[in-house]
């Protein structure tokens, strides 16, 4: 039995979706020389155009905001031609899609940062996890605190990076607000000691996200902008005393800077979704606009979901990476391929743009 509304068109502020499966933001650690999206990735993305929405994987800011090896940055011209290619490829297929920014903050390693510098982050705490660098798995490096001054550039960053999005032909952008990297990080007790207007209070914790959140809105406009949190996810070595406090009051801020939508990890990134008690039906009555749910939906869970009202859009993640018409085989209840493990980060075709559309397989 399948309930009609996940393949029925909606309005994403600006943006125009035909149907209501977006594709989660999925990290692949495919870029090439330049951290440019290349040929490989165009077509991946093209292949993928009939969900509603596409969510590009995360993609640095700045070198800053690099944690792991080979992910695409948004920073320089030779990015931004890469990106255009796969927008471009995405909407003559009739797709639309929208780039996560992201900044890693301590979630990085030596090697990969600007004059081999330490990683930054809101506190000198290194998180117990490990990353993906010169092809092998490494401690993230000890970060420094950033001196209160540098927060504006950051915020810069994220603002340069949401124009540079545009020109690449985006039709909005996700700012990464979740699963431990910066933003989180200044939000959450767990990793945040600071004292002055950035720690301390949930209002202080929430600081950095709203700026950065507002100066993309400004920039790009709010209808084309959106964000993902993960309020109890304890992605990256991350916790929080108060989520539900702080993703209430953070929540109200995003709908008073008045942004197309939220998107929510609900329970652990990847994981259980019951992996702490928190209401996030208090977050979809302070919200608005869009309420982008995701985390380990079944079809079923999503159309409950919708018939409930408890989200307007569901966003799928591993599905999407061996099922590339994932939005055909759940309309027609074909069966859904499984993701070969091995080949889900870095490498090339293999594992990434050879999964066959069901009618390959079925010969029909
Ligand atoms: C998997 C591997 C590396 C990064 C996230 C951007 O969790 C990621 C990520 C996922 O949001």
């Amino acid at each position: 039995m399948t309930d009609k509304t996940l393949f029925e068109p909606y309005a994403l502020g600006a943006i125009k979706l035909s149907n209501r499966i977006v594709m989660a933001p999925l990290t692949r650690n495919r870029a090439g020389a330049g951290f440019v999206p290349g040929d490989l990735t165009t077509q991946y993305y093209a292949q993928r155009a009939s969900a509603g929405l596409i969510i590009t994987e995360a993609t640095q800011i700045s070198q800053q905001g690099q944690g792991y090896q080979d992910t695409p940055g948004i920073y320089t011209q030779t990015q931004i031609d890469g990106w255009r290619r796969v927008t471009a490829a995405v909407h003559e297929k009739g797709g639309r899609i929208v780039l996560q920014l992201w900044h890693v903050g301590r979630i990085s390693n030596v090697d990969l940062q600007p004059n081999g510098g330490q990683p930054v982050a809101p506190s000198a705490i290194r998180a117990a996890t490990k990353t993906f660098v010169n092809n092998a798995f490494v401690d993230v490096s000890v970060p420094r605190a950033l001196e209160i001054e540098e927060l504006a550039g950051i915020v810069n960053d994220f603002r340069q990076a949401a124009a540079n999005a545009i020109k690449a032909g985006f039709d909005g952008v996700e700012v990464h607000g979740a699963n431990g990297y910066l933003l989180e990080q200044f939000a959450k007790d767990g990793a945040n000691v600071r004292t002055d207007a950035y720690g301390g209070s949930v209002e202080n914790r929430a600081r950095l996200m709203l700026e950065v959140t507002a100066a993309v809105a400004q920039e790009i406009g709010a209808e084309r902008t959106g964000i993902r949190i993960s309020p109890v996810s304890p992605a990256n070595g991350i916790s929080c005393s108060d989520p539900q406090a702080q993703y209430d009051y953070i929540v109200d801020q995003l709908d008073a800077i008045g942004i197309a939508y939220i998107h929510v990890v609900e329970g652990a990134t990847g994981g259980p979704r019951d992996v702490a008690p928190f209401d996030y039906g208090s977050l979809r009555r302070r919200f608005s606009k869009t309420y982008i749910a995701n985390n380990g939906y079944s079809l079923d869970l999503a159309a409950s979901h919708l018939a409930d009202g408890k989200a307007d859009l569901i966003a799928f993640g591993r599905p999407f990476i061996a099922n590339p018409d994932l939005v055909e085989r759940l309309q027609s209840s074909a069966p859904l391929a499984e993701i070969d493990p091995a080949t889900i980060y870095g490498g090339g075709a293999a594992g990434y743009t050879d999964y066959p559309r069901f009618t390959e397989t079925s010969g029909s």
